[in-house]
């Protein structure tokens, strides 16, 4: 079973890249049947009866050079799986078991089966039923495909048997063994509020907030509320009258601005609200947004002596490189002796002085 884990283990990492990796994607389980190792990686031949087994084929293939071929014989009944490695189903959207198929050379008298196993891969008791190819499904010599949902397997790992069972029967190809989970699957998320997290010395009573909506879903999304959150009070509701495309992203300007001249922290939210999105967890992007309250200085005499702030400048006192990259420091007396040059003659008056 250490093979099985370390299988499961590669799966779901393969299965995180590309959830997270490229967002939620359309295909997280593929196989071509192109490499020349065969079975591929992870996949398992289960003998049930008979000589004739599953082997790699160039004579046909759906896409690429090669596909995955059961022989026949006459005279004893042939049966024999061809079991994918462990998959791990997401736990949301609409998963699909998706490849093509080929019945070859004579009239079809066997039947070709997929079965599906939650527990282990050696053991065809361990495999239900899904599908018996049939009718236009099982057409002399032209590539079918089949399609079976897998809504019932959600969030957990399955193995994939494909099952010949024939005495003089056909040949039977299969290829492009693919897994996706995408089509129906409803979700959006916003992310990336401007202003971004900061501090900041400075706000109006009249703020602008952009945020960017992406649409991990298999469909357009439209018909959508975008709600606006200033520390937890909703400060608009508004619609997005656009659509997103599948995988798209968009950037969406509040007609409402906040008024965020109110020194202190701004938690700004944004929460997307489309019907149906099957994932809630990410419907809510947050920026923290610190106004420092820099205000006009209005009052004089004005008067800093760089005492209240450690070794940092003051609040509302910045800097920028004119060139070169030295910034100015604000030192004490003792950081100060032994630096030649800045070693105090006097005492300073009070602790810190600004230096550069
Ligand atoms: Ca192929
Ligand atoms: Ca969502």
């Amino acid at each position: 079973m250490v093979n099985e884990s370390i299988m499961k283990q590669i799966i779901f990492s393969i299965l995180i890249f590309f959830l997270f990796g490229f967002g939620y994607a359309q295909s997280i389980f593929f196989e071509g049947f192109e490499g020349a190792t065969f079975p591929p990686s992870g996949w398992t031949i289960l003998d049930v009866s008979g000589t004739k087994t599953w082997s790699r084929s160039t004579t046909y293939a759906h896409s690429g050079n090669a596909s995955a071929m059961h022989d026949w014989l006459s005279g004893s009944v042939q049966a024999t799986a061809l079991v994918s490695p462990p998959i791990t189903l997401p736990n949301h959207g609409t998963p699909e078991l998706d490849f093509w198929s080929r019945i070859q050379l004579i009239g079809y008298n066997c039947s070709s089966r997929i079965l599906i196993s939650n527990t282990v891969n050696y053991n065809m008791n361990a495999f239900t039923l899904v599908k018996i190819l049939e009718g236009d499904e099982v057409t002399i010599a032209q590539w079918r495909n089949i399609i079976i949902p897998l809504d019932d397997y959600l969030g957990q790992t399955i193995y994939i048997a494909f099952l010949y069972t024939a005495d003089d029967g056909p040949y039977w190809y299969i290829d492009d063994v693919n897994i996706n989970h995408f089509a129906g699957f409803v979700d959006i998320q916003p992310f990336g509020i401007t202003p971004v997290s900061n501090d900041y010395p400075l706000f109006s009573t009249n703020e602008q907030i952009i945020v960017r909506i992406k649409n991990n879903g298999g469909t357009p999304a439209s018909n959508f509320n975008v709600k606006l959150f200033d520390n937890g009070n909703l400060k608009a509701t508004e619609s997005y009258a656009g659509s997103v495309s599948s995988l798209g992203e968009v950037t969406y300007t509040f007609n409402t601005t906040l008024d965020l001249s109110a020194a202190g922290l701004h938690k700004v939210q944004v929460v997307t609200q489309l019907i149906g999105d099957q994932i809630p967890a990410n419907d809510t992007a947050t920026s923290m947004i610190n106004n420092l309250g820099c205000n006009v200085i209005t009052t004089f005499p004005y008067f800093e002596g760089f005492e209240n702030n450690g070794n940092h400048l003051p609040p509302c006192w910045t800097q920028e490189y004119v060139s070169k990259n030295y910034l100015w420091k604000i030192c004490d007396a003792t950081y100060a002796i032994g630096i030649p040059g800045l070693e105090p003659k006097d005492a300073f008056e009070g602790q810190y002085k600004a230096y550069f």
